[in-house]
């Protein structure tokens, strides 16, 4: 595996390159134009400054997460075409530029969802925290006022204030939305898009749905083992692959993650790792806390492991972290204790690697 960390690129980012270089263990990062909207084809030449700037650090790009997908695509309107077009158009340049890997999500409207961006933890931190009780009383409509003026100048993915309009139209559109129309849209999708990243060898993965169930009635596909499983046979090629981010699917007590990564990674299938803990309280009740197994719901040992076991050689990138030593900025994404969580994922990693070849000695 390589230890990565996700940069959103100097002019969205206030963790720096230089910064992100000096943490111990780590090689590349993940990025993305951040500019770009969903559905635009991406320029070679931004592509290619994009990679200049992280290689000039000592970096390298090891993928972009992500290269979003145009809700009309997602809607299966006559417009989808063209969205599709142009999404085989990026991944032929980004191919054009060395990128091997890319990372989306097929969520409709949202990418992920919480219900406080800032939660304080008993040790003084703050979290990402999401709590079902408050998504039952919230109308959307009004959601989105409140999001818009609570969040300190911070908004969700999927809740950027330019959107803010366009999302009640998207709900909307998406009133008649079935899971079993949004699969044949997501196979439409992929039938189009794979054989390119076939002959591009870049490799795609899907992000999981965060959370793994559905939220303000939008289908949610991505959730669980058996639909991972009816995903990855839509198409039945290895460039078809999967992101596994443990505290998406590893909020549902029903997914066994370290067996979710053992049946899928020796198929060949896992492509991205995001691992971290999350601690959870009652059913739809969770806070994202420190990495440590200790803190959380999830054994960090036992998923590592299982990583290892299957000889898993992609990127593995911390993703969300507390806020702590009072670092402010873009929530789950701060230097700090996302840089203790790689360490300590390293630390695992060389720990279960010494010990199995100690092992094979005896
Ligand atoms: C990420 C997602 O921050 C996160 O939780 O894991 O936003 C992820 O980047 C997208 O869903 C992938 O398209
Ligand atoms: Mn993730």
């Amino acid at each position: 595996m390589k230890m990565t960390f996700r940069w959103y690129g100097s002019k969205h980012d206030k963790v720096t390159l230089k910064q992100i270089r000096q943490i111990p263990g780590l090689i590349g990062v993940i990025s993305t134009l951040y500019d770009i909207p969903a559905g635009e084809v991406w320029p070679v030449e931004r592509i290619r400054a994009l990679k200049d700037e992280i290689e000039s650090a000592g970096l390298t790009l090891e993928g972009i997460e992500s290269v979003n997908v145009h809700e009309d695509i997602k809607l299966g309107t006559p417009e989808a075409e063209k969205y599709i077009e142009n999404y085989k158009q990026t991944l032929r340049n980004l191919a054009e530029c060395g990128v091997k890997l890319v990372c989306y999500n097929f969520m409709p409207v949202f990418d992920w969802t919480r219900t406080d961006l800032a939660k304080i933890l008993e040790d003084g931190s703050n979290t990402l925290s999401y709590d079902e009780d408050v998504i039952r009383k919230i109308d959307p409509a009004k959601m989105f006022e409140e999001v818009n003026n609570n969040s300190n100048g911070y908004v969700l993915p999927g809740w950027e204030p330019e959107r803010l309009g366009e999302i009640k139209r998207l709900l909307e559109l998406y009133s008649d939305m079935t899971e079993e129309k949004l699969w044949k849209n997501l196979e439409n999708f992929l039938k189009e898009v794979i054989p390119v990243a076939e002959e591009c060898d870049i490799k795609m993965a899907i992000h999981p749905d965060d959370p793994p169930w559905s939220v303000f009635g939008l289908p949610r596909l991505i959730t669980s083992k058996e639909n991972l499983e009816r995903f990855i046979n839509l198409v039945d090629s290895p460039y078809n692959g999967l992101t596994i981010c443990t505290g998406s699917l590893g909020v549902d007590p029903n997914n066994n993650i370290p067996e979710i990564i053992r049946y899928f990674g020796s198929k060949g299938r896992i492509h991205f790792a995001h691992v971290r803990n999350v601690k959870i309280h009652e059913p739809r009740k969770f806070d994202e806390v420190a990495h440590k197994s200790e803190y959380g719901s999830l054994d960090m040992f036992e998923i590592m492991k299982a990583f290892y076991d299957v000889k898993f050689e992609g990127p593995i990138r911390p993703d969300h972290g507390r806020m702590i030593w009072d670092e402010e900025g873009r929530p789950g994404y701060g230097l700090y204790d996302r840089a203790l969580g790689a360490v300590y994922l390293n630390g695992l990693w060389e720990a279960i690697s010494k010990m199995d070849k100690l092992n094979n000695k005896n």
